[in-house]
C-alpha cells in the first residue's frame, strides 16, 4: 500500500483545509482588535513570534538539553534552544536558564521535584489573598502532596510580612515562595531571604506577573536574593505562552535541569522555544525599557481613575502590571461585571479578594492588567479613561441599570481602539 500526500497537503491554507477553524481564528482576531484586553496575564505577541509559533520546527522532536540529546536531527533544535537560554541569562543577569518548561505550573512543579521531597512543608501566598493555584492550593498536585502552610495580607491588603515571618518560625518549611497572581504590591524580597535563612529554607520567587517589568528595569529584581526564580513568558515578557526557570548561580543546574525533563516533562515544545527566543530577544532592545516603563505608568492611571470614582483598588494602587478590585462595597460580583465589562469590549476576570465568601467562578472582585493595552500603543490618558469607563459601567451596575453605561463605554472603546490597530 502507498501513500501520496495530497498536494494541499503542505501548500493548503487553513481556510480552504479547515474553514471552521479558520472563522474561529479569524473571530478571535477581530475580538483582540476590537476591545481593550485587560486580563492581566494576556498580552499581544509580535508577528515574529506568531512565525516562530507556527513553523515547521513544530514537527521536531526532542529530548534533553543541548548537545545531549535522545533524538537525531537536533542541529537546529539546539541552535534555537541555546539562543533562548543565553538570551533569557542576558536578559535578566541569570547564571543558569531554562527555557523548556511549559508554562508557569510546570515550573514550579519542576522546582518543588527539585528540592522537595512528598509531604514537605512550604510557606506561600494563600490562594484567596493573591497567591497562585501551583502555590500549593487544595485542588492542585502541589496541595495534594505537600504540607502547604499559608501567609496572606493584612486588611489593606499588603503583604503581611509578620505573618510570614511567624508562619516560618512555627512550620520550618523546606521551601517558601514569593510571588503571586493577584497581588498588585512589590514584594520585599529582603524580607523573604532573612525568613528563608532564619529556617533553612529555601527561597522561590515566582515573578510570572512581573517578570517584563523586572527586565524593564523597574520593578526590584529577585534573583540576588532567591535561590530560584519562576516567570511566564506570556504576560509582560510579551511573548508566547510558556514558562521559564532561572537562577543567579549556575550550582543548581544539574538538579533543576533534571526535574524539568524527565522529572515533570517530556519533548521539548521547540517551536515554542524558538518563540521564547524571539520575545527575549525582543526583551533585550531599549524599545522594550520603554514599554516596561509604560505598563507600570498605565496600570497606575488606571488604579488612580479608579480611585478618584469611589471603587475600591485593593491596597490604592499598584506596583506592578495589574491591578485587583473589591467589588463588595458595590454590592456586585466578580463574574456579573465581567460578564457586563465584556458586553463594553472591555475583557477583565473575575477574581477572588481577601476575605471573599463567594466562591471561585463567582468572585467579589475584578483583576486587571496593563500588559496587552501598552503593547498596542495606549498611554497613560487612555488608560485613565479606560478606568473612568469601567467605573461608570460598575457605578451603574450598584445602581441597578447598567445598559446606558455599557452602550457608551462600548462606544468610546471602539473609537479607542481604532487609533491602535494590530496585526495589520
Ligand atoms: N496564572 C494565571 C493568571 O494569572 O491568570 C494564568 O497565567
Amino acid at each position: 500500500m502507498s501513500y501520496t500526500p495530497s498536494a494541499e497537503y503542505f501548500t493548503g491554507t487553513l481556510a480552504a483545509t479547515d474553514p471552521d477553524i479558520a472563522a474561529a481564528l479569524f473571530a478571535e482576531t477581530e475580538r483582540q482588535r476590537d476591545g481593550v484586553e485587560l486580563i492581566a496575564s494576556e498580552n499581544l505577541v509580535s508577528r515574529a513570534t506568531l512565525e516562530a509559533l507556527g513553523s515547521p520546527m513544530v514537527n521536531k522532536t526532542v529530548e534533553g538539553y543541548p548537545g545531549a540529546r535522545y533524538y537525531g536531527g537536533a542541529e537546529h533544535a539546539d541552535r534555537v534552544e541555546t539562543l533562548a537560554i543565553e538570551r533569557a541569562k542576558e536578559l535578566f543577569g541569570a547564571g543558569y536558564a531554562n527555557v523548556q518548561p511549559h508554562s508557569g505550573s510546570q515550573a514550579n512543579l519542576a522546582v518543588f521535584l527539585a528540592f522537595l521531597r512528598p509531604g514537605d512543608s512550604v510557606l506561600s501566598m494563600d490562594l484567596a489573598a493573591g497567591g497562585h493555584l501551583s502555590h500549593g492550593a487544595g485542588a492542585n498536585i502541589s496541595g495534594k502532596w505537600l504540607n502547604i502552610v499559608h501567609y496572606g495580607v493584612d486588611e489593606a491588603g499588603f503583604l503581611d510580612y509578620e505573618e510570614m515571618r511567624r508562619s516560618a518560625e512555627e512550620s520550618r518549611p523546606k521551601l517558601i515562595i514569593a510571588g503571586g497572581s493577584a497581588y498588585p504590591r512589590a514584594v520585599d524580597f529582603a524580607a523573604f531571604r532573612d525568613a528563608a535563612d532564619a529556617v533553612g529554607a529555601a527561597l522561590l520567587v515566582d515573578m510570572a506577573h512581573w517578570a517584563g517589568l523586572v527586565a524593564g528595569g523597574v520593578h526590584p529584581d529577585p534573583l540576588p536574593y532567591a535561590d530560584v526564580v519562576t516567570a511566564t513568558t506570556y504576560k509582560n515578557l510579551r511573548g508566547v505562552r510558556g514558562g521559564l526557570i532561572l537562577a543567579a548561580r549556575a550550582d543548581l543546574a544539574r538538579r533543576l535541569d533534571a526535574a524539568v525533563f524527565p522529572g515533570v516533562q517530556g519533548s521539548v515544545i521547540l517551536n515554542a522555544v524558538a518563540a521564547k527566543a524571539v520575545c527575549l530577544l525582543e526583551a533585550l532592545q531599549p524599545e522594550f525599557r520603554d514599554y516596561a516603563h509604560a505598563v507600570l505608568a498605565n496600570a497606575r492611571a488606571m488604579a488612580a481613575a479608579l480611585v478618584e470614582r469611589g471603587i475600591a483598588v485593593l491596597t490604592g494602587g499598584t506596583d506592578t502590571p495589574l491591578l485587583l478590585v473589591d467589588l463588595r462595597p458595590l454590592g456586585v460580583t466578580g463574574v456579573a461585571a465581567s460578564d457586563v465589562l465584556e458586553a463594553a469590549h472591555l475583557t477583565a476576570n473575575k477574581n477572588g479578594v481577601p476575605g471573599d465568601t463567594e466562591p471561585p467562578q463567582v468572585t467579589s472582585g475584578l483583576r486587571f492588567g496593563a500588559s496587552a493595552g501598552t503593547a498596542r500603543g495606549l498611554g497613560e490618558a487612555d488608560f485613565a479613561l479606560i478606568g473612568n469607563l469601567v467605573a461608570d459601567v460598575l457605578l451603574a451596575m450598584a445602581s441597578g441599570d447598567a445598559e446606558v453605561a455599557v452602550g457608551r463605554a462600548r462606544s468610546a472603546v471602539a473609537d479607542l481602539v481604532a487609533r491602535y490597530p494590530i496585526y495589520r
